[in-house]
């Protein structure tokens, strides 16, 4: 289940309202805001360090979370690079401000807005999510960000719009795949969600992790959140939003159909053509100690099931 801060919970919106400052202040941002991401902590501890004693810690699965070392240097951003190291390594001077998204398709109210307009400081929230990469590995992270419903509602998307795409930046200035001789994809990288999984609770745009903006290697300056996904659905760097009435083409199903398909709901019964998805490895994990345990069905979050009642999830995993 989701873990949830909707009371008491002043600090995430107060780091964001300081946007501006923190980016300009680099590491000073972090100062006495920042609340022991170097955890190892249980997502009820987090809890209980951020509101205090209050928390009802019933709400909280016994899953550590991810430190945020792990957490912010093996990554998937194939627009720096493809080893797990370049996104931390290559995104120091990545521009996230000023930053604007256009959205626009069947919906009542397109445009060009600023981030600052988009995220509403009261919608907030602190959600402690599991991902889960194809490649099999996993993390469990504290997002800082607000449902997507709330976005799509604000938009007025008409009944043509079926699906929502995504586009992450395409500025090859900033992005060495993107000026490299043999791009790893083809960019600007593209995703997807049909309708009712964008409108769904679960479904978040995170603006921010461990209670501090996102790292640039974890896609600021807005990333999605799809926590029963694979991860490749969660998209960084979002500049554009469209409402649309066909099932977008999304860049890694593109890229490699035989693999990949635009559903990717965590399936541990459904392996990938080129390895097995049973099992998971729970960053940290090493050589030595690779601390792998099973894969759940949906990533453990069940409620989003009846979404795809009557689909044969074999045949629209990956298909
Ligand atoms: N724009 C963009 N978004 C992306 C990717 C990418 O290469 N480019 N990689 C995806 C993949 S495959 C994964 S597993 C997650 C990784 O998110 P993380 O680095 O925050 O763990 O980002 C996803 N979003
Ligand atoms: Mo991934």
């Amino acid at each position: 289940m989701a873990d949830r801060l909707t009371e008491n919970d002043v600090t995430p919106k107060h780091i964001y309202l300081r946007r501006r400052e923190f980016m300009a202040g680099g590491a000073a941002m972090l100062g006495a805001l920042t609340l022991g991401r170097d955890a190892l902590a249980t997502p009820a501890d987090w809890m209980q360090q951020k509101i205090g004693a209050g928390f009802d810690t019933t709400m909280a699965t016994d899953e550590r979370i991810t430190p945020f070392e792990d957490a912010s240097t093996y990554n998937n951003y194939f627009e720096f690079g493809t080893g797990k190291s370049d996104p931390v390594n290559r995104s120091g001077d990545f521009r996230t401000d000023p930053w604007s998204v256009e959205i626009g398709g069947h919906c009542r109210n397109p445009g060009t807005y600023a981030l600052e307009d988009i995220v509403q400081p009261k919608d907030l929230e602190e959600r402690i999510y599991r991902l889960r990469c194809v490649e099999a590995w996993s993390m469990v992270i504290p997002w800082l960000g607000f449902p997507l419903a709330s976005l799509i509602e604000r938009m007025e998307p008409t009944s043509d719009a079926k699906y929502v795409r995504f586009e992450t930046l395409y500025d090859p200035d900033q992005y060495p795949n993107q000026r490299a001789w043999f791009p790893a994809m083809d960019y600007p990288y593209v995703e997807g969600l049909r309708m009712d999984e964008a409108m769904h609770p679960l479904t978040l745009m995170a603006v921010g992790m461990y209670g501090e903006a996102l790292p640039n290697q974890n896609g600021a300056p807005m990333r999605l959140v799809v926590p029963w996904k694979y991860g490749f659905k969660s998209i960084k760097a979002i500049v554009k939003i469209e409402f649309v009435s066909e099932q977008p083409a999304n860049s890694w199903a593109v890229m490699q159909p035989r693999e990949y398909g635009f559903y990717a709901n965590v399936n541990p019964n459904v392996d990938h053509p080129r390895w097995s998805q049973a099992t998971e490895r729970r960053l940290p994990s090493t050589g030595l100690q690779a601390n792998r345990i099973p894969t759940r069905m949906f990533n453990g979050y069940e409620e989003v099931a009846h979404l795809y009642e009557g689909m044969d999830l074999t045949r629209h995993r990956y298909i």
